[in-house]
């Protein structure tokens, strides 16, 4: 509480009154992170570089980033290739664990159930060795939670050399994929790798592994954090939102149709998928990149049009409400129009190709913190403190 803290002339980054308490945490400083950052105005940026200048690199490259802090010379991106490739397949009774789950059970709980079982089949026991081959085997659970899922077929074997969307969109073998596919999720999964120290997932995979839990532990606690659909599952929900939009009105270009079927939504009470932002006050850097590719990708798709027309027409419709912190697209608003459009058209399963990306930059900031953090004690166990507020404590 303000007036509590013996500063010892230190510098105060924040002073916590009783109003800023069940707020989310929302802008408390907890700890550092030397990996990524997000600023309110310029947005996300990897080893301070801006995601706009990083979004067309080879993954590898942007992995090798937040793994490593730089950007590897063509020398050290050949080794680390070989450091991925090295880390084999995954091992085949998680494939079988899969093929038990229940069809009707979400993709986001199969991730889960996966990332519990690939601990218990590969666990090192060591976050940096555990970090590098989760990193190296997660796109082979990914593609095997679609195929088996989906009823698509049998998994299709890795082919690790091809790189590592490559390798991803082979081992997919989606049917009605579009060309475009490997070059939406390249742009996609490096978008999605990071987004600083505190968006929930991370925050929580950091929590967990702060118990000293493994790394796959951490990952699968921090994959139910994005579960949700105001993080992770909005890409989902996103697509499903402009699909409503699309059934209710005849030209996708047609602002002010859009604006009239939005601005009911808002007065119902209903959410805007894809917009507003806990830290950002401007559109995310990640969405103007996806607008931007859109253009040249999916040009004539209805969905995508009609995602261009709510950029503009949730803006204004959010920025009427003044309890609105941000009336602007975020990383979501059009990630599932893409999607849809590159042919993966079942938005039940965004979210775990946001998750397989993500877990790369929560995998990091874990070994990070466990590894480095504090000249390599590593962060104490997470532990905040909550302010009781039941009956008074008796004797
Ligand atoms: N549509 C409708 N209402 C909204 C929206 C929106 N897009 N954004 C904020 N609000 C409401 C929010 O529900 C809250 O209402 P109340 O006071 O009645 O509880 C009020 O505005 C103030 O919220 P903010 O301070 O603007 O936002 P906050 O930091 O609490 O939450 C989000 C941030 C992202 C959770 C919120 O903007 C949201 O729910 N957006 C829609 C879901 C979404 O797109 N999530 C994806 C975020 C990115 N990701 O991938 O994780
Ligand atoms: C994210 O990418 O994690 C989201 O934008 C949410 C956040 O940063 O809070």
């Amino acid at each position: 509480m303000a007036g509590d803290a013996n500063t010892d002339g230190k510098e105060v980054l924040f002073t916590i009154t009783r109003d800023h308490l069940d707020t989310g945490l929302r802008g408390f400083p907890v700890g550092t992170c030397p990996i990524s950052d997000v600023d309110p105005i310029k947005g996300l940026s990897y080893g301070g570089i801006p995601i706009a200048e990083l979004a067309h690199l080879d993954p590898e490259e942007v992995i090798h980033l937040l793994l490593r802090k730089e950007l590897p010379d063509a020398a050290k991106l050949a080794v680390f290739h070989g450091e991925l490739l090295g880390q084999g397949p995954l091992n085949p009774g998680v494939l079988k664990l899969l093929e038990s789950f229940p069809r009707k059970g979400h993709p986001m709980k199969w991730l889960l159930g996966g990332l519990v079982a690939m601990g218990m089949f590969e666990n090192a026991g060591d976050y940096r060795k555990d970090c590098l081959r989760v990193i190296a085997q997660l796109p082979e659970l990914v593609a095997a939670i679609f195929r088996i899922r989906s009823g698509w077929g049998a998994p299709i074997a890795p082919k690790p050399e091809l790189g590592w969307v490559e390798n991803f969109v082979h081992m997919l073998g989606a049917p009605g994929a579009s060309p475009d596919l490997t070059r939406l999720l390249r742009v996609f999964m490096i978008l999605h790798f990071d987004h600083g120290g505190g968006n929930l997932s991370t925050f929580v995979g950091k929590a967990v592994a702060s118990g000293h839990e493994d790394m796959y532990g951490s990952l699968a606690g921090a994959m139910a954090g994005l579960a949700g659909p105001l993080h992770g599952m909005a890409n989902q929900e996103c697509l499903r939102f402009v699909k409503e939009v699309a059934a209710e009105i005849k030209d996708p270009t047609d602002l002010e149709e859009v604006s009239k079927y939005v601005e009911n939504r808002l007065a119902t009470g209903g959410v805007l998928f894809g917009f507003g932002h806990a830290v950002l006050r401007v559109e995310d850097p990640r969405a103007t990149v996806q607008y931007a590719l859109g253009e040249e990708i999916a040009q004539n798709d209805g969905l995508f049009r009609l995602a261009v027309s709510l950029r503009t027409a949730g803006v204004e419709a959010l920025k009427k409400r003044p309890k609105v912190s941000n009336p602007y697209p975020n990383v979501d608003a059009v990630s599932g129009t893409l999607l849809n459009a590159c042919g993966l058209t079942d938005e039940t399963y965004y979210t775990v190709l946001f998750g397989l990306s993500r877990c790369v930059g929560i995998a990091s900031q874990i070994v990070w913190e466990r590894t480095e953090a504090r000249g390599g004690k590593g962060m104490p166990i997470v532990r905040p403190k909550y302010v009781y507020t039941g009956p008074a404590v008796k004797g």
